[in-house]
Order: structure tokens, then C-alpha cells, then sequence
């Protein structure tokens, strides 16, 4: 969608504006106001942190006026998107902004001239990591892409004090640090201290008017936590367009009980404060894995509550009229976190405005879509039907009365009783659960999954049937990511080569990157394709030997497993494969081998122990071998603490080979790979997620592809194969034989016994079932990285055919097909 330019000249025109122009020394008077005037300091004293804080203000007044007209264009009438997101992995502020806003080297040259690296200073600014890892980072990927294609939108979710826990590694072992990105100030937020929303919680409630049905109740909550919003500029590509990240901190209504304090009773005259403030306090550490807490639930409604009632109001403000809802907003719920919408949009239209239910539940079903992230049963969100009674019972009295409606032809056709238990939004198997994923698919327009293979399962497995009730509303999104982030941001060095060869309008428009093709062959664009890509492990192995100690070659083969530790994702399966390849080299040392280090980085979830100690074992095989003068020069294994958006930056440009083998059918998506192939690294990978369309679009020939597909997977697990040791392979049985010897972990011998344990009595992620064929794979692996010029050009290849997982097509495919918004 384009502005009309006259409406921008005039809204621009009419607010204040910073010093005019872009110029250095523009800048270089700005940078210096805000230290003086906003930070308080001057050159002489200030610090690395005082010149960011400054640097981001100067920066930040230079959104302002776009940010202005923007908001003018979003509720000119326009309809526009809410996106609800408990998560919105955000990182790093500066460099995005500077990138977008296309001032990198202009507030480059003015630091450098106040005598500050630019480089210096943004490496201090702490990553805003307000999410778990790929749903987080899809999240913020969409915002950026919203902003880029100047459509209207809204983010919506909470402003975690503490975001994900900071990773220590103690002796091998993960340590949970805390995390206060906010200790310091953020200087890219705004406090809207005149926008606060209540959020009622627990108590009873009441029948007012003696008609049936659902309508004519009062709630009377127990307790009431207050809302405040606080927003975040979301700058587009060129600054041309900038949405508003609405983040809400909680607070207690009343926060000092007075007489309590004066009374003596110091803390409990802060209990309801503590109480209110804990919903905002942390981010809940789990990534897909059911976190099942009240404080949880209390998270859920308070975020999806407060964004309902602000887009009511805003509604009101412009149009008046609630029916006229989907015509001017389009709600997209990221997964079922937000699920409660269904609910509680329902609860204010009829409680709060007086609606009918008819006339709420066509506005509500025309306003809501919802995104699945995963099939997997422990992700899968349930309430306790108990926890909802007492914390939302109004809304659970709605749930029954949406599930009646829903339920009802269904009895009255006399339909299968499993048929009903199984589409019910109550899971009555075992206690009393509502299902959120069957309430949200139920309250939405469209439903949506995250690649072709993910979609196909979920019309075949979690929502058969309700998919059969409901043909038209499960449809394909294929995830994307920002290349503004992914490609120009943290790779200049590629990125400049990209323009050198085809032109400016390559940032602009991630198609053009297929006119790179007809280099792929081409010995000096080879050349130069290898030089900027060894000068990015060049600085990878700078930051390695800073954070481990650990010296790695950057002319090795960089074999890189980046991502949240997971069973499903199969760290194991590599480092099972990094131990066969120890003991084939020790056994053959005077083979040519393929030099490789790899790389893993990954947090796992605070109570997951197995994931913990797969993480340990990483650490313990990484120090023996790396400490073998037998492996030296072929084989280093490193572990990169605290993986985060930032560090994900530096990593991925230099990585040659990326690892996405997670067992088939059950990675949704995956975004990392999309990342790592748009930076040129070749992908060993399963058939599972986007892998199979980005086998598509880079051609078989450049994609390494090995081991079950997601239906091998489904027979072989019926046939209870993955619980029969006697398929183990010799190579498989010796790896498993030497983890658990204690030649990696001296000091207790069995401390891997229950990973060996658990992969010899339930292989569930097919870890030995696919070995030999990983195995297999990566020898192909070492002989193509044998051909210099045949690995660069299936390298150049991947940049080059990659352009379809731009966010942007992503974000151009849900405006057209969900929201209904022009772009
Ligand atoms: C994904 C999650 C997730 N799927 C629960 N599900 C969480 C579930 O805190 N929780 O409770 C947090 C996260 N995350 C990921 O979404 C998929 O595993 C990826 O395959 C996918 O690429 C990504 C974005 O769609």
C-alpha cells in the first residue's frame, strides 16, 4: 500500500522536526545534544553506554515524524492488523533501525569524528529477548515486514521485565542466569502513561435478567490488575512506514495498602502490587512444552485482554459502530497463547456493549485467525477446566456456551460420540481440560500452518475432524524472515557484493537475488563469493576463541547446529555422528580428512533435564577431542554459550553447512534454515518443515537431504520398529558404546546412561533409525567441500534461489488470503 504522498508532506510539515538533513555533522550535533541534554554527561566522561543511549536517541527522533503520519494513515480508515503474540524476539534495536533508515554510515562517520566506534557502541545495546526462539523470532520478522510493505499494524504483547534467562555454562552445564534488559532504560520505548486498561480476574458471577441463554450475566471479579501500554517504534524498510509495538507492563491497582504499611505490615502492604506486577515480571521459559502455571494462564488473558479492549476503544474512537469490527481490524492470534480472544472478545461485546450473541459471535469469527506452530501433544495448550472456573469463570460459562453451539448439530444429526469427544472444546478423557487449540480454531476465520508439510499434517492428524466440519479454514503459510535483517543487516559483506553485481534494487526486491545464477560458474565471482565469506569465520573465530578458548580454523569446513536444544531437533544425532567420526579418525588417522568444526548453540528449557544434559555431553566430547592431538586439524567441536538473536547474527554468515535434522514431521517450519541458505550455506537436513520447499526452490542437487520421511516415520513407528535394538547398525551400537564408556566424561562413567537408555527402550525421534544415513550423507558432505569451486557454486546457488522466504512474500500471502487488506 502506497501513502499518498500530499497527505505525508503535510502531516510531516506540520509536527516538529529534528535538525534538518542527514549529514555527518548533523548527526554529530545530535548525538551531542542528547548526551548532554538527555544522558546528562558530556564527552569527557561519558561512557560506551552513555554514547549508545545517546546515539539511539538521535536516532529515534528521526522515526518521529513518519512515525506520526503513519499512525494518521493507520486509522485513516484503513483496516489494519493486530498481531497478538506472547512472544516478539526482538534483539537488537540499533542496527535495524540505522539499517532501515539507511544512516548506518553517515552516524558511522559522525561517531567516528566525536572519537567512537560505532561498532563498539552497538554491540552494548542489550538484545530485547522477549521470546523463546523460532515463534518469537516469526513475530518480529512480521513486524518488520508489516512496517516494510507499509501495511497497517499493531503488535500486541507483554513487556517481560526479565526476558529469556541468560545461559551460563558452569563445567559443561547450562546455568539459568537472569536476564534485565531494562535495567539500563530502554531508549526506544515510550510510556503512554494515559493508556491503561483494567484486567479483571476470579470472583463470581451473576444473572441479571431472567431470559435464558448466555447473555444477561454481571461478572464480579475479585481482583483487577492494570494494563500500561508502552510502545515501540516498528521502522520499515526505508523508513518509509512505522507501526507501533504495544507492549503492556502490569500493575496493581492499588499499589501501598496504606493502613496495612502504617499499621506495620510492611509487606503485606505490597502484597497486591507483588501479586499484580509477577504477570509481567518474566517470560515463561518453555519452548513447546506446556507450561500449564496459573501465572501462565494469568499472562495469556492479561495480554489478550487489555489489546481487545484497546482496539475496541480505538474502534469506537473512529467508527462507532462494533459491527463494522472485521472491516477495519483483522487479529491474527500467534498460536493458541492469545486463544483467550475467542472468549473474551465474545464477553465484551456482549457484557461490556450489549450485543446479542448472534451479532458478537459473526463479529468475532469474522475478526479472529489463528496460527499453529505445532503438532506436537506436549505443546498442544489445555487449561484445567478447575483453573479457569476460578480464575475466569464468566469466560468459562461462554466457552460452554461456544462449544453447546458448535456441538449441537452435531447431536442432533446423531453423530459418532467419538466423532464429538473428539472436535469438543472440553477434552473429557482423562479430568477436565478446555482444549485451546480446538477454541481457537473454532472462534477464527482462517486457520492457518507454517509450511506445506505442516499444514498436510494438521488436516490429518490434530484437526481431522474439525477440519472436516470446517473444509475451507486450514490454509498454508510458509514462514519467511526479514532480509533486511537476515541478509543486509548481518551480512554487509555479502550484501555488498550482491549490490556490486546486481545493483541497489536487489535490497529492495529479494526476487532480483536470481539474477545471481548466471555467476554461480564464474571462477573470479567464486573467488569473491569465498573471500567474504572467509572473512565472516574469520570474525567467527574470533568470537569463539573469546567466549570458549577454543582456536578453530576459518578455513575448516564450519558445520553449524543452531537452535533450541530439543529431542525433536536431534542435537544427539549429531554429536552421535561427531563421536563416530573421532573414532573413524583415531582409527585411521592418516586419511585425508575434511577439516570441520562444529558448532552448536542452543538454550534448553530450565526443567528439561534430558535437553540439559545433551547439552552437557556436547561440552564433554567437545573437550576430549578438542584436546586430542589425534583429531588436531581435522575435527574441533565448540559449544557457543547464550545463543540470541545477536549472536545468531554472527553465526549464521559464517557458517558453511547447516544442520536442520530434526526427525520428520515435527519441526512446523524451522526459520533458521531459511536464514543460514539465504546466507549460503548448504543444508544437511531432513525432509521435514520448509526444508522440503527449500529443497524445492534450491534444487536437489544443492541440498543435502538424508534419512525417514514424516510418513516412513508414522509406519515405522507403528510397526514399533524404533523399539527394536537389533536394527542398531554396528556404526550406531559403537557411537552409543563410546558415549557411554566414560571416555568423555571420566569423572562419571555413566553419566549418559539414560540418553543411551532412552534411545535403546523408546527411540520416539528415530535418532538410530536414521544414523546410517546421516552418516552416509555427511561423506557426501566432505567429498563435495573437496571441490572448492563445486561447493561455491551450490552456495551461490542457495542465495540466489532463496528469495521466496522473504517475511515479505510471507506477510504479502496472509494480507491476501486472511486479512483481506490491500498491499
Ligand atoms: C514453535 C512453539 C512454541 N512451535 C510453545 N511452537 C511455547 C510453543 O512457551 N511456549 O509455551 C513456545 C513456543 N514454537 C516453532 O515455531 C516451531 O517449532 C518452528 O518449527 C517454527 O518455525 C516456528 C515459527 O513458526
Amino acid at each position: 500500500m502506497q501513502h499518498d504522498e500530499a497527505e505525508i508532506t503535510f502531516a510531516a510539515s506540520e509536527t516538529a522536526q529534528p535538525a534538518e538533513g542527514n549529514g555527518a555533522e548533523v548527526f554529530q550535533q545530535a548525538i551531542l545534544a542528547k548526551l548532554t541534554y538527555n544522558v546528562g554527561t558530556n564527552p569527557a566522561h561519558a561512557t560506551d553506554h552513555d554514547w549508545f543511549t545517546a546515539t539511539a536517541l538521535a536516532v529515534r527522533d528521526r522515526v518521529m515524524d513518519r512515525w506520526m503520519v503513519s499512525k494518521g494513515f493507520n486509522q485513516a480508515g484503513h483496516k489494519h492488523i493486530c498481531y497478538f503474540s506472547l512472544e516478539f524476539l526482538i534483539g537488537q534495536l540499533l542496527s535495524d533501525t540505522l539499517n532501515n533508515l539507511r544512516l548506518t554510515d553517515c552516524v558511522r562517520e559522525a561517531l567516528a569524528g566525536l572519537g567512537v566506534d560505532l561498532d563498539r557502541i552497538r554491540a552494548i545495546e542489550p538484545d530485547a529477548a522477549l521470546g523463546n526462539g523460532g515463534l518469537g523470532r516469526l513475530a518480529a520478522c512480521f513486524m518488520e515486514s508489516m512496517a516494510s510493505l507499509e501495511l497497517p499494524a499493531y503488535g500486541y504483547g507483554i513487556r517481560y521485565e526479565h526476558g529469556l534467562f541468560r545461559q551460563g555454562l558452569r563445567d559443561g552445564w547450562q546455568q539459568e542466569l537472569p536476564e534485565d534488559w531494562l535495567v539500563r532504560g530502554n531508549p526506544w520505548e515510550f510510556e503512554r502513561s494515559d493508556l491503561v486498561y483494567q484486567v479483571p480476574f476470579g470472583g463470581s458471577i451473576e444473572k441479571m435478567s431472567t431470559s435464558g441463554g448466555p447473555t444477561g450475566f454481571v461478572w464480579r471479579p475479585a481482583e483487577t490488575v492494570q494494563a500500561a501500554a508502552f510502545d515501540t517504534p516498528v521502522v520499515g524498510w526505508r523508513g518509509r512506514h512505522v507501526n507501533t509495538l504495544r507492549l503492556w507492563s502490569a500493575r496493581a491497582a492499588e499499589p501501598l495498602r496504606l493502613d496495612a504499611f502504617n499499621s506495620g505490615d510492611h509487606v503485606g502492604a505490597l502484597a497486591d502490587r507483588t501479586k499484580a506486577e509477577a504477570i509481567s515480571r518474566v517470560l515463561y521459559p518453555g519452548d513447546e512444552t506446556e507450561a500449564g502455571r496459573e501465572l501462565r494462564l494469568r499472562q495469556e488473558f492479561f495480554f489478550t485482554s487489555a489489546s481487545l479492549q484497546d482496539l475496541l476503544a480505538r474502534h469506537t474512537r473512529l467508527h462507532g459502530d462494533l459491527n463494522t469490527l472485521p472491516d477495519h481490524a483483522a487479529i491474527q492470534m500467534n498460536d493458541t497463547h492469545p486463544a483467550l480472544a475467542v472468549a473474551e472478545l465474545m464477553r465484551l461485546l456482549i457484557d461490556e456493549h450489549a450485543l446479542a450473541w448472534d451479532e458478537a459471535w459473526s463479529i468475532t469469527t469474522r475478526t479472529l485467525n489463528y496460527t499453529n506452530h505445532t503438532l506436537m501433544p506436549e505443546a498442544l495448550e489445555r487449561w484445567p477446566v478447575s483453573l479457569m472456573e476460578r480464575l475466569l469463570p464468566r469466560h468459562l460459562q461462554i466457552i460452554y456456551h461456544i462449544n453447546w453451539l458448535h456441538l449441537e448439530p452435531l447431536i442432533r444429526r446423531s453423530a459418532d460420540v467419538e466423532l464429538i469427544k473428539a472436535v469438543s472444546v472440553i477434552d473429557e478423557s482423562q479430568g477436565r481440560y478446555v482444549r485451546m487449540g480446538h477454541l481457537a480454531f473454532i472462534g477464527a476465520h482462517k486457520v492457518n500452518g507454517v509450511s506445506a508439510l505442516h499444514t498436510g499434517l494438521m488436516r490429518q492428524t490434530v484437526f481431522r475432524d474439525l477440519n472436516a466440519l470446517y473444509p475451507d479454514r486450514i490454509v498454508n503459510k510458509t514462514n519467511g524472515i526479514t532480509f533486511r535483517r537476515w541478509l543486509h543487516q548481518a551480512n554487509p559483506q555479502l550484501t555488498h557484493l550482491l549490490t556490486r553485481e546486481l545493483g541497489e534494487a536487489v535490497l529492495d526486491d529479494p526476487g532480483a537475488l536470481i539474477k545471481l545464477e548466471r555467476l554461480a560458474d564464474d571462477s573470479a565471482f567464486q573467488d569473491c563469493f569465498r573471500n567474504q565469506r572467509h572473512a565472516s569465520k574469520v570474525n567467527l573465530a574470533k568470537i569463539v576463541a573469546e567466549r570458549t578458548g577454543v582456536q578453530i580454523d576459518p578455513g575448516a569446513l564450519f558445520d553449524v547446529h543452531i537452535k533450541r536444544i530439543h529431542e525433536y531437533k536431534r542435537q544427539i544425532l549429531n554429536i552421535l555422528e561427531v563421536i563416530a567420526l573421532y573414532d573413524a579418525i583415531r582409527s585411521e588417522p592418516e586419511r585425508n580428512w575434511v577439516p570441520r568444526v562444529k558448532i552448536f548453540a542452543g538454550k534448553a528449557a530450565a526443567s528439561y533435564h534430558r535437553a540439559k544434559l545433551i547439552i552437557k555431553l556436547a561440552n564433554d566430547v567437545a573437550r576430549i577431542i578438542n584436546s586430542d592431538p589425534a583429531a588436531s586439524g581435522r575435527l574441533k567441536v565448540v559449544f557457543l554459550p547464550n545463543y540470541n538473536v545477536s549472536l545468531a547474527e554472527v553465526i549464521i554468515p559464517a557458517a558453511d553447512l547447516s544442520e536442520q535434522i530434526s526427525t520428520a514431521g515435527m519441526e512446523a517450519s524451522g526459520t533458521g534454515n531459511m536464514k543460514l541458505a539465504l546466507n549460503g550455506a548448504l543444508t544437511i537436513g531432513t525432509l521435514d518443515g520448509a526444508n522440503i520447499e527449500i529443497r524445492e526452490c534450491v534444487g536437489a542437487d544443492n541440498i543435502f537431504i538424508f534419512g525417514m520421511t514424516a510418513e516412513e516415520v508414522e509406519t515405522y513407528r507403528k510397526a514399533q520398529m524404533h523399539r527394536d535394538r537389533s536394527r542398531w547398525s554396528p556404526r550406531f551400537e559403537r557411537a552409543i558404546n563410546l558415549m557411554t564408556s566414560g571416555i568423555f566424561s571420566p569423572d562419571d562413567p555413566h553419566r549418559f546412561d539414560t540418553l543411551a537408555h532412552a534411545l535403546s527402550s523408546d527411540d520416539a525421534f528415530m535418532v538410530a533409525a536414521d544414523f546410517d544415513s546421516y552418516w552416509a550423507t555427511q561423506r557426501r558432505v566432505d567429498e563435495l567441500w573437496q571441490q572448492p569451486s563445486a561447493w561455491s557454486r551450490a552456495s551461490v546457488l542457495n542465495t540466489s534461489r532463496v528469495g521466496w522466504f522473504s517475511s515479505d512474500r510471507t506477510i504479502r500471502e496472509y494480507a491476501d488470503e486472511i486479512w483481506k487488506v490491500p498491499v
